[in-house]
């Protein structure tokens, strides 16, 4: 009796802990992991962003926002331990440059067959996400009241009205800045822009680290004109910064693709390539408008926001991407010395 009830106690033993190990081992396979994004886009797009994957997927999403070149120096140092697996928006220009480093992992999502030609590289070295115009923004009542008309064209940069009345980002820091650098360069010729960025540095009141912060500065009446992303400016008006006015520049103007990559020798690769299959979603594009992303879309479903329509016409140049990636490090370098500024780092 005492031997059976023993064998019986000895088989629900056994019984309960094949079934706690058989549950423990189930919620370890369905744990989802984590993910660590680098954000070259707005903050509050990254943060939407991260919650809406955490919350369909279950992956623990953390993000950094930085400018694109801040992003570019951290992976460089980065490269033989990274932190990061995804570098997600900012203009592709960076993307392209850090490939040059070895730090991209060649992905070809297979969401990429939903993203229009002409916005992804072939070899999944990056994939479009969205398109923004550089253009010019200034603040219509301190225009007026120095009497001075918003500018139009590049070359007006260089009339002495617009002495220390200008802000822009500085391309050592910003993915923005780098696209006005090269747009500047590709229009005119590397020696005659140089020639044309050192008349125009003087003309700087000052050098933001990130391309947004003219927008917003213009929008609070810190400076009378910028040069930024237009769809920046068009958030920040519809914030509420009503003196805000656009335009773009006659002589033409370059744009962005703003991109996503998966970063070479990062953690948690299978969260990354989820993530990126996840960012390239007609849906998920469309949700940048939701937090005043006002960029147009590169998934061939996406409705591009009604906010972007005003621009849609704006002159644009035939911005070669892989050339400026390549070219990104030297010219930065160039800009530096013939203007004799630095990035700032605040
Ligand atoms: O998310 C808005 C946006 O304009 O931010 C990026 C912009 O270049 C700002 O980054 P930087 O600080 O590097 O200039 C764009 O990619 C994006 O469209």
């Amino acid at each position: 009796m005492i031997k059976k009830s023993l064998i019986i106690l000895t088989v629900m033993i056994f019984a309960a802990g094949t079934l706690f190990a058989g549950g423990a081992q189930e919620s370890g396979a369905a744990d989802p992991g984590s993910l660590t994004f680098y954000a070259g886009l707005q903050e509050d797009h990254a943060a939407m962003i991260a919650e809406e994957f955490e919350a369909a997927t279950g992956i623990k999403t953390e993000f950094v926002r930085m400018s694109s070149g801040e992003i570019l120096a951290r992976l460089k140092a980065e490269k033989d331990n990274m932190t990061a697996s995804v570098w997600y928006g900012g203009p592709i220009d960076g993307i392209v440059a850090a490939d040059q480093e070895g730090i991209i992992e060649h992905y070809v999502s297979p969401e990429a067959v939903n993203i229009r030609e002409g916005f992804k590289d072939p070899n999944g070295v990056w994939t479009g996400i969205y398109i923004g115009y550089l253009g010019f923004v200034g603040n219509k009542a301190i225009l007026a009241e120095k009497g001075l008309a918003m500018p139009t064209s590049w070359a007006d940069f260089l009339k002495p009205e617009y002495n220390q009345e200008i802000v822009v980002a500085h391309p050592g820091s910003s993915g923005t800045a780098y696209t006005m650098l090269a747009t500047l360069v590709q229009i005119m010729g590397e020696d005659q822009a140089m020639e044309y960025f050192k008349k125009f540095s003087p003309q700087v009141r000052q050098y933001t680290k990130s391309g947004t912060a003219p927008g917003r500065m213009a929008g609070l009446g810190e400076t009378t004109v910028g040069i930024t992303f237009l769809h920046d400016a068009i958030k920040y008006k519809k914030e509420g910064y009503s003196d805000i006015i656009i335009s773009a520049p006659a002589e033409g103007t370059g744009y962005e693709i703003g991109g996503v990559a998966l970063l070479k020798g990062g953690p948690d690769q299978e969260n990354a390539k989820k993530f990126i299959d996840w960012v390239l979603t007609k849906d998920v594009q469309e949700m940048g408008k939701t937090v005043g992303s006002f960029q147009f879309l590169t998934n061939k479903d996406a409705l591009p926001p009604e906010e972007a329509m005003p621009i849609k016409d704006t002159k644009l140049i035939n911005y070669d991407f892989q050339w400026a990636g390549e070219n990104k490090q030297r010219l930065v370098e160039r800009f530096s010395v013939e203007t004799s500024t630095t990035a700032p780092t605040e």
